[in-house]
C-alpha cells in the first residue's frame, strides 16, 4: 500500500489546550505523524510519496472560500496586530447572540470556530493545506486504480465543517477526498469514521446528500466531545435522509461492543451501494489513549482492518486522531496490515 506524506505537518505545533481547567501541552503534536511514518517504514508497508499540489479548487468544493481566506491570512493579520503566541478564539456566536461576521480578528476567529481546541500558529495554514493535498494525492492513487492507499495526514480533519475549525481540525481531509471521488464521476461513496470522537464536521458537510454516506462509531456525545452532534437519531435530511448513521457507544466500550457497531456500519455501507470507502482512521479508541475512554487493544486494529477489507471495495485511509504516541504507529499500521491481509 502506498503512503502519502508531507513533512509540512511539522509547521503546525500548537503550544497548549485547555483541558479539565488546566492549560496542557497540545495532545495533537508532530511526534504523532513521525511515529506513524517510522512504523510504515519499519513494516515496509510500501513506498512513501510526497503529495502532488492540486491547488485550492478541490478544497473549495468542501470549504467556504471566505473561511479559507480567513484561515490563510489569520496569522499575518495577528502578526500585524503585534500578536504574541498562538492565535486562539475565546468568543462564539452561541444561543442569544447574532451569527454575523465581525471585522475584528478575534471576532472572526470565533465566527469561524466551534471551540478553543484549534490554535493557529505561523505554519498552521501550510500544514493543513499540505495535509489536504496528501489526502487528495492518495485519493488520486485510488482513482487511478489502486485498491488502497494511506494518507498520513496531520493536522486531522473530521471535526472541521464547511466554515468551522475546532477539535484540532482545520480542513476536512476525508471530506475533501470523498468530494473529489464524486467530482471525478463516482456516484456512491461511503465514509467510515472509526475515530473515538464523532466526525461532526464530515457529517455536517454531507448531511443533506445521498451520494456520500457517513457512518461513525464513537464515544456517546452525551458524555464526550464534541457533545453537540453524533447522536443515533441523526439520520440525514432531505435527499440525504437515510445516509447518515451514528453508533455512539458508552465510555469503557471494548472490542466486543465496538466490533458489533462496525458490523452494522459495514452493513449500511453495503446497502448504500458504495463504490469506494474513505476511512477516517483515528486510533484514539486505544485503551491507553490519554484523552479517550474506549478499550481497544493493538491486535484489535488488525481485526478492524480485515473487516474493512471484507467490504471488497477500494479503500482510502485518511489519518485522524490517536494520542498514545508510543503506540500510535503500531495501531494505525495494524489497521493497514489487517486490511492487506484480508484482501481476497
Ligand atoms: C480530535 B480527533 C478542548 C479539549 C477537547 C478535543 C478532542 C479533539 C479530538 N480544548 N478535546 O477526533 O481525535
Ligand atoms: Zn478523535
Amino acid at each position: 500500500m502506498l503512503t502519502y506524506y508531507s513533512d509540512d505537518h511539522h509547521l503546525h505545533h500548537g503550544k497548549c489546550e485547555l483541558i479539565d481547567g488546566q492549560l496542557m501541552p497540545c495532545f495533537e503534536k508532530p511526534q504523532r505523524a513521525d511515529h506513524i511514518l517510522q512504523r510504515v517504514k519499519d513494516r515496509q508497508l510500501g513506498e512513501i510519496r510526497p503529495p502532488r499540489d492540486f491547488g485550492r479548487a478541490p478544497i473549495e468544493r468542501v470549504h467556504d472560500a471566505a473561511y479559507l481566506d480567513f484561515f490563510a491570512g489569520a496569522w499575518d493579520h495577528w502578526q500585524r496586530q503585534g500578536g504574541q503566541g498562538d492565535l486562539l478564539p475565546f468568543t462564539w456566536p452561541a444561543r442569544t447572540l447574532r451569527r454575523l461576521i465581525p471585522t475584528d480578528l478575534h471576532g472572526r476567529l470565533g465566527y469561524y470556530s466551534f471551540d478553543g481546541g484549534a490554535p493557529i500558529t505561523a505554519g498552521t495554514w501550510q500544514a493543513a493545506y499540505s495535509a489536504a493535498q496528501v489526502a487528495l494525492s492518495a485519493q488520486a492513487e485510488i482513482a487511478a486504480g489502486a485498491h488502497s492507499a494511506f494518507a498520513l495526514c496531520r493536522p486531522p480533519g473530521h471535526h472541521a465543517a464547511g466554515d468551522l475549525m475546532g477539535g484540532y481540525c482545520y480542513l476536512n481531509n476525508a471530506a475533501i477526498a470523498a468530494q473529489a471521488f464524486i467530482d471525478q464521476g463516482r456516484r456512491k461513496v461511503a465514509i467510515l469514521d472509526v475515530d473515538y470522537h464523532h466526525g461532526n464536521g464530515t457529517q455536517s458537510i454531507f448531511y443533506d446528500r445521498n451520494d456520500v454516506l457517513f457512518t461513525s462509531i464513537h464515544g456517546d456525545p452525551a458524555e464526550e466531545f464534541p457533545f453537540f452532534l453524533g447522536y443515533a437519531d441523526e439520520l440525514g435530511e432531505g435527499a440525504g435522509e437515510g445516509c447518515n448513521f451514528n453508533y455512539p457507544l458508552p465510555m469503557g466500550s471494548d472490542w466486543d461492543a465496538w466490533s458489533a457497531a462496525l458490523e452494522q456500519a459495514c452493513q449500511r455501507i453495503g446497502e448504500h451501494g458504495a463504490e469506494v470507502v474513505v476511512v477516517s482512521l483515528g486510533v484514539d479508541t486505544y485503551m491507553e489513549d490519554p484523552i479517550s475512554q474506549f478499550k481497544l487493544d493493538s491486535p484489535d486494529y488488525l481485526t478492524m482492518g480485515r473487516r474493512i477489507a471484507a467490504l471488497g471495495l477500494p479503500t482510502l485511509f485518511v489519518m485522524e486522531g490517536g494520542y498514545a504516541v508510543d503506540a500510535i504507529g503500531v495501531n494505525a499500521v495494524n489497521v493497514l496490515e489487517g486490511f492487506l491481509a484480508g484482501q481476497a
